[in-house]
């Protein structure tokens, strides 16, 4: 590894294991999640439609079904009618136009995350998913991206509704941890957005942050190491710097 001015100054650490998040680290995914929902809504014959700017300040709450709810208790008038049965119906729907999306094969891996995967498997560190996002989006990504049995190479996947409070609460974070059976510290977190670094660090686990499109802007106080996208650090994974 070419060592950063940073770098220099700190001690170097391995990590016994990798724990990648989904949407925003490993694939720019959020415009196809945006699309899904904007089709269910117009499915089900609902009058919104979530632009941009309005979805970027919705992702400040992890979890689809949660992002919804909050849209709705934004609304004038907050339509009661909507029950949470009724938004566990609109979120399949979203999550079956969402995975049949991923499943054509247009959102690829962003740059440098497959050379990461690759390194990390060459020098047997564990691997790990830890996500909010529902476990089929990430069945359809992983499948579209490494093939149908990505599974073998990631010891344990966390995802949606597998933990009672999603990101910034780091229940996700803590059974990845207790199915690695692994301390905390031995592990790296990579992530892409605040509500991430927060659960991880919670964790007690140390975060990589690769900045995505919807998190440009964020705060990342904290982070062991921020970077644009993971080909910036080369053999990255392997030997990042650790102050404490
Ligand atoms: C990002 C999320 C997810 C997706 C939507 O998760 O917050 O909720 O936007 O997925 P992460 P679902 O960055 O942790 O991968 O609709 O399936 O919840
Ligand atoms: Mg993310």
């Amino acid at each position: 590894m070419r060592p950063t001015p940073r770098a220099r100054n700190s001690t170097m650490k391995r990590f016994d294991a990798l724990l990648f998040d989904v949407d925003g680290t490993l694939a720019e995914t959020e415009e196809l999640h945006r699309r899904a929902f904007n089709e269910a809504f117009a499915y089900f014959g609902l009058p919104w439609n979530w632009d941009t700017a309005l979805y970027g300040r919705l992702l400040r709450v992890a979890g689809g079904k949660e992002r919804i709810r909050h849209f709705l208790r934004s609304l004038p008038g907050r339509p009661s009618i909507v029950s949470d049965s009724e938004i566990a119906e609109l979120h399949r729907f979203k999550t079956s136009r969402y995975s049949s999306l991923i499943e054509t094969g247009v959102c690829r891996f962003r740059p440098g995350v497959g050379d990461a995967i690759r390194q990390a498997l060459d020098h047997k560190q564990r691997l790990s998913i830890v996500t909010t996002t529902s476990r089929a989006n990430v069945d359809a990504l992983m499948g579209a991206n490494l093939g149908r049995s990505w599974e073998r190479c990631f010891d344990v996947v966390v995802a949606g509704d597998e933990v009672p409070r999603k990101k910034p609460a780091p229940e996700a974070y803590l059974r990845a941890l207790r199915q690695l059976d692994l301390p905390a510290r031995a592990c790296l977190a990579i992530e892409d957005s605040r509500n991430g670094l927060i659960a991880a660090s919670e964790a007690g686990v140390p975060v990589l942050i690769t900045r995505s499109l919807y998190f440009q802007d964020e705060d990342f106080e904290g982070a062991v190491q921020v970077v644009n996208n993971l080909t910036e650090l080369e053999d990255f994974a392997l030997a990042l710097p650790v102050t404490s």
